[in-house]
């Protein structure tokens, strides 16, 4: 339907669709789901567009048929999907399992092979139970353990079965967003402190998930296991100016690189990253030890802890320094970084403000990715295009951003040599849109929030490739 060359893609590409627990599910409070810190968030008044919530969302934990339909309709081999963490242990733990958890994913999974379609599951898209957070969530050393007893009841339970898993998806976005920023559950506020323990400990409890699978679960079930990270593509605003080109390799040193060299690289954050948090720390007398936590030799290291790369790109920055900034003697993350992501005025903004569009950045990260990082495959496990404002189920620009990114990955294919073994469009289905509720759509379906039948309409742009 587009003019998209499929040639250059390997038969076995992976054309997948992607979404997450809490942003379609609802069923919030039904056959035995605990409460996630999203619960919480959304139920806390004045934290989401016009207050929102997860309650209802799409419905897919009773709709699930009708998604099912929208994924066939698209022929789509791969649907990728996260696991509700409290829906299958209300509590968190092991000592408690749902049964009717359990059994929904289960006919999730069932009906997806039946179908031809391969899942991919992520085991922790942002939703942590908040019997966890009452323990101290991401910012406590326990979270680890825990996180991989619960991955270990997922491999045991439905890894016969499923055969691409996500850990953790994307851990920049929960330490900072939520622990920093505080726009994300748990909305917690601890500028240039928590937000490294929380992204520290889940690499401790991605590097434990992984290892468990390694030794316990790969030898009979041959599967692979990953996170996902997200990235813009970044390059200096004034490429003349040092200054700006030094900003630009801290941005990613505090973006990508933070997660993505102790696992790809040296099995520790970069040199650059520990002496700049060390010497701020020194410059604005902040004492209480090391704010960048250390990974110690009594654990697993999470050198080579992904047996492949997920990706997921949205848009790109220009970055300027910002060293002597207004937030230079601020005990922050961004004070820390020292650099600003701006957007290039060249590039359109589609639908919500943060997404302008750039499809070649995408083909240039994919490179960056595969001459710093790692010759794995790689997946790109989320990308897509928002609308805001009236419905257009007619979205040309959508057909068209799809066309044009799809045409960027298939030179990264053929040209720069990079393998790229599938794309996962977000999403499937319009959702909630964490702290912009339902007001940003990025659906390959349209879903009518307004009455209770949920309808899903195909877009124009639903048949992306
Ligand atoms: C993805 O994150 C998420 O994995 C997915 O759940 C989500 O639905 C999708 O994006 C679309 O947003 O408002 O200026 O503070 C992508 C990374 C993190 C990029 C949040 C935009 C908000 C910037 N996104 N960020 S701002």
């Amino acid at each position: 339907m587009s003019g998209l060359d499929v040639s250059v893609f390997p038969h076995d590409f992976a054309w997948g669709a992607a979404t997450a627990a809490y942003q379609i599910e609802g069923g919030w409070n039904m056959d035995g789901r605990g409460p996630s810190i999203w619960d919480t968030f959304c139920h806390a008044k004045g934290r989401v567009f016009e207050d929102h919530t997860g309650d209802v969302a799409c419905n897919s934990y009773q709709l699930w048929e009708e998604d099912l339909k929208c994924i066939r309709q698209l022929g789509l081999t791969h649907y990728r999907l996260s696991l509700s963490w409290s829906r299958l242990l209300p509590d968190g733990t092991t000592n408690h399992v749902n049964p009717k958890g359990v059994a929904y994913y289960n006919k999730v999974i069932d009906d997806l092979i039946a179908c031809g379609v391969t899942p991919m599951i992520t085991l922790y898209h942002m939703d942590l139970p908040q019997a966890l957070q009452d323990l101290g969530g991401w910012s406590s050393t326990e979270i680890a353990d825990i996180f991989e007893s619960y991955a270990r009841f997922c491999f045991k339970t439905f890894g016969d079965r499923v055969k691409l898993w996500i850990t953790v998806n994307e851990p920049y976005v929960c330490a900072k967003l939520g622990h920093e920023d505080g726009i994300f559950a748990p909305g917690i506020k601890n500028p240039g402190i928590s937000v490294y323990l929380a992204g520290h400990n889940m690499l401790r409890a991605h590097t434990k998930a992984w290892h468990t699978y390694n030794t316990h679960f790969r030898p009979l079930q041959a599967g692979q296991v990953s996170l996902a990270l997200n990235s813009d593509w970044v390059e200096p605003l004034d490429p003349g100016c040092p200054k700006d080109a030094t900003a630009a390799e801290r941005y990613k040193d505090f973006t990508l690189d933070w997660f993505a060299c102790p696992v790809f690289c040296t099995g520790d954050y970069s040199e650059s990253m520990r002496a700049r948090i060390e010497t701020r720390s020194l410059d604005l007398g902040y004492k209480q030890g090391s704010r960048l936590p250390r990974f110690t030799k009594s654990e697993p290291s999470p050198l080579g802890t992904a047996d492949f790369f997920a990706l997921n790109y949205y848009t790109s920055r220009k970055v300027k320094d910002l060293n002597d900034g207004s937030k230079k003697n601020e005990l922050s993350f961004e004070g820390d970084q020292g650099a600003e992501g701006v957007v290039d005025p060249s590039w359109p903004i589609c639908g919500v403000h943060w997404l302008a569009v750039v499809p070649d950045g995408l083909r240039k990260l994919l490179k960056y990715i595969k001459d710093m990082y790692t010759s794995l495959p790689i997946y790109i496990t989320e990308n897509g295009f928002s609308q805001m404002g009236p419905v257009q189920i007619e979205d040309a620009d959508r057909s068209q951003f799809y066309q044009d990114t799809l045409q960027e990955v298939g030179k990264a294919i053929s040209q720069d040599r990079v393998n790229v073994k599938g794309y996962f469009a977000w999403s499937l289905l319009d959702n909630f849109e964490w702290s912009d509720g339902y007001s940003v759509r990025f659906g390959l379906f349209h879903v009518d929030f307004s009455t209770p039948e949920l309808k899903r309409t195909i877009y124009r742009s639903g048949p992306y490739r």
